[in-house]
């Protein structure tokens, strides 16, 4: 061997000695890739590289947010310490400052104003066992009703039409690997090649096996790009689109009704009600053809597999329980569900989308679905958390509702955990507002967020490198994101400040609990039964199988892949038909002569969500750095603006100015704006505070609006 080689071999295996490997999920959306976080130290320089790790749901494939995940983790302004606001002024504390100025002022303000008088405010974002924690900390040891969480706007709508229509929400009512099988598949709404990445494959595979794509959404995004048929809808008229189709389904008798009648009720009102619809009308309501209408209902009914798969699209809307609701109608007409290449997918948002609402963070449910109207339900977690059933809250209020109450007075304190509302919820001038009435706030975060930055304490949580826990994915598959990054600083988990809290009031007893797996034990006694019976997986099982989809309700119990083979979750055993009038679209604030334009907002492939962690990475901030408005060049034309020029868009609420980027992708009556940026560009502070009666969702989708040439 010569020496150069020898000095060779001795420089690798120094640099493998400083070579660590991390192993995580990424922390954005609800494929949750797995990944690993390589660190290597070379030549005086620390480098980071993500690279994708093989699991049954993305085998391997990661997006670019994943990639450069780690630049917000790792980045500069990451909190280190506790903070408390003195004077207008954050400064550093010690943790023990910190829980005696939250127990002073809760207890004060409880003592006062009684328990009520403090609100929690969740997340998606956090693991199984920090959903379940913060539900119980809410009931138990705050003792409190007022509890909900950021998922209120993101999947409420689809969970609760496929609770009336099935009498279960599981996002996806198949495993992934079903959708090859599909013959035609109805997107609704949902850009998965933007906003779950790793999924197309899984389309794309369904096409090369001849699969007929249809995507029903106002603009043609890269998703829509991939179509056999793109319907370009009127925003906020899916439910009349769903009407349109049906009436073709029924008229044309393109039903399956052996189906219709051995699996569902209800179905002749709603075959009733569709008989009084006008086709022509529905034309004109949605902008979308007759030909086109008539084509999607036979294509979906003559083939002899499909699926339905929506997401925010249709669903953010102040009818999208019913509009979704009118969906399924098409997948039961036709009787597709509950068989192989068969189903209906709500695709889930963020990285814990499916697992965060299934226990008790929403203000009307305790764990494992269970619903806090129930005595017996009531019953059952009272016993196991060791308290009387009476101590046990009642139904509080949704998200939004809840800052209507902070603004009234009626609540005086907030616990926000990994939610950033001020730029995420609706009429967000309002929103600040409110919470800038609170007589206390605590924010728990990895940075100081457009919201945390209001609070009067902000303590600093670990991240997706460091947090050990359980995720539920798109799939409804139990993942365990393992995590061994150290825990820097005065960091801590999520679970540990929770059960910190928890302490200096006084409950510890109830909340010792000292590693996720010991909590997850809790949370598996906590399902046993339910809904969503977790109680079969072991943090054991979950590393050795990679994952199990729900139920799951005992140690042989493989998981549950395919919902309502046989039957569906109704005491009944029968799906609903709904009767869903698209009037009702009428409530919506119409388009005017002020106000002539719709405007519809969602995101892009490099950022996420509000923007707190994409835009500290500067990989993704190079893609796009600032927002932007999507205008048709006719509409662009009549409006005398130029690609790039500065606009001014304006709503009832509020008014925003962004670069213009003119593109025939959207129609000439919808302007598109993504929501991940903050300041004079956040777009919610136009859209308003009217919210869908059955799953109180705000209308994200769906504003009008007035656009102008930017005047400095
Ligand atoms: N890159 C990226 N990926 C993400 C996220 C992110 O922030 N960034 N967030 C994650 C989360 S939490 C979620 S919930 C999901 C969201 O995933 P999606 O719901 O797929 O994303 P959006 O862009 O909000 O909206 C989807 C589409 O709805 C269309 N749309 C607007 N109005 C209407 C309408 O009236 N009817 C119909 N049919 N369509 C309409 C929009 O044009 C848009 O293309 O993405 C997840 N993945
Ligand atoms: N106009 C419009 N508005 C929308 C939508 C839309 O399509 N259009 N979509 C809605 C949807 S679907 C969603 S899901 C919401 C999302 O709304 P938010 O939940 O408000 O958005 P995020 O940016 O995800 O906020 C997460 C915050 O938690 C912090 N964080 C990240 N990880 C952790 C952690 O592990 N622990 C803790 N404690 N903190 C952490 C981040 O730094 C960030 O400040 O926005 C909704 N708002
Ligand atoms: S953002 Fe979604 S698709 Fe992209 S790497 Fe993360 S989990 Fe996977
Ligand atoms: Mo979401």
């Amino acid at each position: 061997m010569n020496q150069s080689f020898l000095q060779y071999v001795q420089q690798t295996s120094e640099q493998q000695e400083r070579k660590r490997v991390f192993p995580s999920q990424c922390p954005f959306c609800s494929m949750q890739c797995k990944m690993q976080l390589v660190e290597q130290h070379a030549e005086g320089r620390t480098r980071y590289q993500t690279i994708g790790i093989h699991n049954p749901t993305t085998f391997g494939r990661i997006c670019m947010k994943g990639q450069h995940a780690h630049q917000h983790a790792l980045h500069k302004e990451r909190l280190n310490h506790p903070l408390i606001k003195r004077n207008g002024q954050f400064v550093k504390v010690t943790w023990q400052e910190a829980l005696d100025e939250i127990k002073a002022r809760t207890q004060t303000l409880q003592t006062e104003h009684g328990n009520d008088a403090i609100s929690v405010y969740g997340s998606a974002s956090i693991t199984n066992e920090e959903a379940y924690l913060l539900g119980k900390f809410a009931r138990v040891a705050l003792k409190t009703k007022y509890i909900d969480y950021n998922g209120r706007l993101c999947m409420s709508s689809a969970a609760t039409a496929a609770n009336q229509t099935f009498g279960l929400d599981r996002g996806l009512t198949f495993p992934l690997r079903d959708i090859k099988h599909a013959r035609v598949l109805l997107l609704v709404g949902t850009n998965i090649a933007e906003c779950q990445p790793t999924l197309m494959p899984y389309l794309e595979e369904a096409k090369k096996n001849g699969a007929f794509l249809i995507v029903i959404d106002p603009r043609k995004t890269a998703t829509a790009k991939l179509a056999d048929l793109h319907v370009s809808l009127r925003p906020g008229s899916d439910a009349a689109l769903a009407n349109g189709i049906l009436h073709v389904m029924l008229h044309e008798q393109l039903l399956d009704e052996e189906f219709i009648k051995k699996r569902t009720s209800g179905f002749q009102e709603m075959k009733q009600h569709i008989s009084h619809m006008s086709l022509p009308d529905i034309t004109q309501q949605t902008g979308v053809s007759m030909k086109v209408i008539q084509k999607i209902a036979r294509k979906f009914a003559r083939e002899k597999t499909g699926m339905i798969l929506t997401a925010r699209g249709i669903e953010q809307q102040i009818d999208g329980t019913a509009s979704v609701r009118n969906f399924l109608n098409i997948l039961l007409v036709t009787g597709k569900i509950g068989r192989i290449g068969c189903g209906y997918g709500a695709i889930t948002g963020q990285g814990n989308g499916q697992g965060a609402r299934e226990h008790g963070q929403k203000a009307d449910q305790l764990p494992g679905y269970r619903d806090i109207t129930n005595p017996v339900h009531r019953k059952e977690m009272a016993e196991i958390w060791n308290i009387d059933e009476k101590e046990l809250p009642g139904k509080g209020v949704s998200a939004f509702e809840m800052f209507e109450k902070m603004q009234k007075g009626e609540i005086k304190a907030l616990f926000l955990m990994c939610s950033n509302p001020v730029q995420s919820g609706p009429h967000a001038s309002f929103i600040k507002k409110a919470i800038e009435q609170l007589s206390f706030f605590v924010a728990i975060d990895l940075f100081i967020s457009e919201t945390a930055a209001l609070a009067d304490v902000i303590l600093p949580a670990s991240s997706y490198l460091e947090d050990e826990g359980t995720m539920t994915n798109i799939e409804g598959r139990v993942t365990l994101r393992e995590a061994t990054y150290p825990l820097k600083h005065q960091r801590k988990h999520d679970w540990q400040i929770i059960c910190d809290i928890a302490a200096v009031l006084g409950k510890g007893g109830s909340f010792s609990f000292s590693s996720a797996e010991d909590i997850f034990e809790e949370l598996r006694t906590a399902t046993k039964g339910a809904k969503a019976d977790y109680s079969g997986m072991t943090y054991d099982r979950l590393r050795k199988t990679q994952g199990i989809l729900w139920p799951c309700s005992h140690l042989e119990d493989r998981g549950t892949e395919r919902l309502f083979e046989h039957q569906f979750s109704h005491p009944d055993k029968l799906a609903k038909f709904a009767v869903v009038a698209h009037g009702q679209q009428g409530a919506k604030e119409p388009v005017s002569p002020e106000y002539p334009l719709y405007l519809t907002t969602g995101r892009v492939m490099a950022h996420y969500q509000t923007g707190v962690q994409t835009r500290k990475s500067t990989s993704l901030v190079a893609r796009q750095f600032e927002a932007y408005v999507e205008l048709h060049p006719d509409t662009a034309e009549a409006y005398g603006i130029q690609h790039g020029e500065l606009v001014t868009i304006q709503s009832k609420r509020g008014s925003v100015i962004m670069r213009c980027h003119i593109t025939d992708t959207t129609r000439k009556d919808t302007v598109f704006v993504p929501f991940h940026w903050n300041k004079h560009q956040s777009i919610n502070l136009l859209i308003g505070k009217q919210l869908d009666p059955h799953s109180k969702m705000p209308g994200f989708k769906y504003c009008p609006v007035q656009l102008s040439a930017y005047k400095n």
